[in-house]
């Protein structure tokens, strides 16, 4: 039998990428693969908000050459039309539940966000639930927690400053054994505007005490809430 030192064998992230159709899509999507490409050990899980999956994005995803799983989820026309996304990473969720995994890292990563690929080493050692800054979230210029001492001190955002984790889906990724929880944490469609990480955050911690601070104690963006232009086609 072959051993491995400990730590030699790197943990799989669980990328949570959920996707619409819009004339950027692609273009958006080739950007992200182009990152996650560059990293080992990614299990890239996209969600289509569509009654099919497309062929477009499943090439794309083919080509990337990133080991992943190509889902659709239809958005219920029931849902809170406020979020987007919320019923796709729920069915992620689920989906990498069912992989019945007892190690590994799992994290939300919009197809329109530009990152780092530093950010995926950082985040591949979560014990609980690990934190950084975003870049040009929360309307501020980046939004993310002030650690002192390695202690979270206080949160830098200029948005809802009463949430209890004021910060961004890009901001954090977690333990998959959270996932084999009763009930499994969920991302709530009935949660307030901008209110979803918060709430998803308190179904897994109960203190900032219990988050991890990665990127140099916060104080470095390797990820950015960037935006893709709504192209005017005539
Ligand atoms: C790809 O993902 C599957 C399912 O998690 C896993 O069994 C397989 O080992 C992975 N392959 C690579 C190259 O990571
Ligand atoms: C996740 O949690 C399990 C169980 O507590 C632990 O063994 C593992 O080291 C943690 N981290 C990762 C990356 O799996
Ligand atoms: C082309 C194709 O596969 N269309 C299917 C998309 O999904 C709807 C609803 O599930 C089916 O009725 C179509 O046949």
């Amino acid at each position: 039998m072959m051993s491995f030192p400990l730590g030699l064998l790197a943990d799989i992230i669980y990328v949570i990428t959920p996707t619409y159709y819009r004339s950027t899509q692609i273009g958006d999507l080739l950007r992200l693969a182009a990152t996650l490409r560059l990293v080992d050990n990614i299990h890239w899980i996209v969600v289509e908000d569509s009654n099919n999956i497309s062929s477009a994005v499943k090439k794309l995803v083919k080509d990337s050459t990133v080991n992943f799983t190509l889902l659709n989820y239809k958005t219920p026309p029931s849902a809170n039309r406020i979020h987007r996304g919320v019923h796709q990473r729920n069915f992620a969720l689920k989906t990498i539940r069912s992989f019945k995994v007892s190690r590994g890292v799992v994290y939300f990563a919009d197809d329109d966000n530009t990152y780092d690929k530093r950010i995926f080493n950082e985040m591949r050692n979560t014990q609980k639930v690990s934190i950084w800054p975003v870049g040009f979230a929360g309307g501020v210029d980046f939004e993310g927690p002030v650690v002192r001492n390695k202690k979270i001190v206080k949160w830098k955002t200029g948005f809802a400053r009463k949430r209890k984790f004021p910060t961004d889906m890009a901001s954090f990724a977690f333990n998959v054994t959270f996932l084999s929880k009763s009930p499994m944490p969920k991302i709530p469609d009935n949660a307030k505007h901008g209110h979803l990480e918060t709430d998803f955050l308190m179904q897994l911690i109960n203190s900032s005490d219990e988050l991890e601070s990665k990127a140099e104690d916060c104080s470095k963006v390797l990820v950015w809430h960037t935006k893709t232009m709504k192209q005017k086609l005539n």
